[in-house]
């Protein structure tokens, strides 16, 4: 059976990027292959945290997977950290990345600025999401477009194990969605939509009540011609808007792009805000029911279970091609 293996970090409020992005895609893929989603702590870790903070995001993040509508009986659910074999196949993949390569990801540039103060696990952790994927032999990974240059990463990693050492890993491949790929924010749709953004008009939460949806829609930044067209590179804004509105309502943006011609942009932010609160509303409601009942922990340390007897038969194999005596 195929397996998928995706991951979100339990930092900052998730927005409307992380679920059109990935959430999305994460539940029909439930029906056809079986599945590991991981509340990634441990990647968290890489820049500083509040421990109670970090504590109380990666439950409310396991609400969200399962309000979105992942079936804990059809995925396994877990926090990366309650599997110790993804700290121990990262170390053993350490070993076969290389300095260069880690040193050329665009988000390590980014979010450490050449800075001598940033952690080794900001640097490094491309490598623990390498072996996160690899630990499962995932056939397929959903992500967003900002994750691409991780992915090949992997398969580069995974290629020089098999190839120096032995056939262990199965090669991954991105999944990435069409329209949802790349969420710009509401605030400036020249960068992608962000947890870390300053602004709160940046970003839609998935925990945000409809009258702050609608308020932040009516802010969206878009431009001065007044005409509605798909043209992400020039009209970056309203193209923003039309991709969420079809993410949202299914309906492609050609034909959204026809019903919408000679009416004026307030009509179309109003109408994505009301298609986005329909997908919020069911998503909060169950959201808020998981995390009354108590099922929350039950979920995890079943999903941990699962992901423990795979993730141990991959390490066992990297242990012995790499020549460590096995454990008795
Ligand atoms: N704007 C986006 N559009 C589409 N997909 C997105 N993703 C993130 N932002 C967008 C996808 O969401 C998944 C989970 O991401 P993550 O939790 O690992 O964190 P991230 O990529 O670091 O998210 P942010 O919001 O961008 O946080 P900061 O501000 O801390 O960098 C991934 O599949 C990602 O591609």
């Amino acid at each position: 059976m195929k397996r998928v293996f995706s991951g979100m970090q339990p930092t900052g409020n998730l927005h409307l990027g992380n679920y059109i992005g990935a959430l999305k895609q994460f539940i029909p893929l439930q029906e056809e292959a079986e599945c590991f989603f991981c509340i990634v702590d441990l990647h968290a870790l890489t820049v500083p945290r509040d421990p109670d903070d970090l504590r109380k995001r990666s439950l409310e993040l396991a609400g969200i997977y399962l309000g979105a509508g992942l079936d804990p009986d059809k995925s396994n659910l877990f926090i990366q950290s309650h599997n110790p074999d993804h700290s121990e196949g990262a170390w053993l993949l350490q070993c076969v990345a290389r300095m260069g390569e880690l040193g050329r990801m665009t988000q390590f540039k980014d979010k450490g600025k050449g800075s001598e103060s940033v952690t080794a696990g900001l640097f490094t952790y491309p490598v623990l999401m390498a072996t996160d994927i690899l630990l499962y032999q995932a056939d397929t990974v959903p992500v967003g477009e900002d994750q691409t240059q991780h992915l090949e990463l992997t398969r580069d990693l995974a290629e020089r194990f098999n190839r120096e050492y032995d056939e262990v890993f199965t090669l991954p491949h991105a999944q990435v969605t069409k329209t949802g790929a790349r969420i710009m924010g509401l605030d400036n749709p020249e960068k992608k939509m962000s947890k870390s953004a300053d602004s709160t008009f940046n970003q839609i939460g998935l925990l945000d009540d409809p009258d702050t949806v609608v308020k932040k829609f009516k802010r969206a930044v878009t431009d001065s011609e007044n005409v509605i067209a798909y043209d992400p590179e020039n009209k970056p804004g309203v193209s923003n808007l039309l991709g969420i509105y079809s993410e949202m309502s299914g309906e492609p943006v050609d034909s959204l792009v026809e019903q919408y011609q000679g009416k004026g942009y307030g009509h179309l932010k109003l109408d994505t805000a009301e298609a986005v609160i329909q997908v919020l509303k069911p998503l909060q409601e169950r959201y808020r029911e998981v995390m009354d009942s108590g099922e929350v922990e039950s979920v995890l340390a079943k999903g941990a279970q699962r992901a423990r007897e795979v993730s141990a038969e991959t390490l066992k194999n990297m242990q012995e091609a790499m020549g460590l005596v096995p454990r008795r």
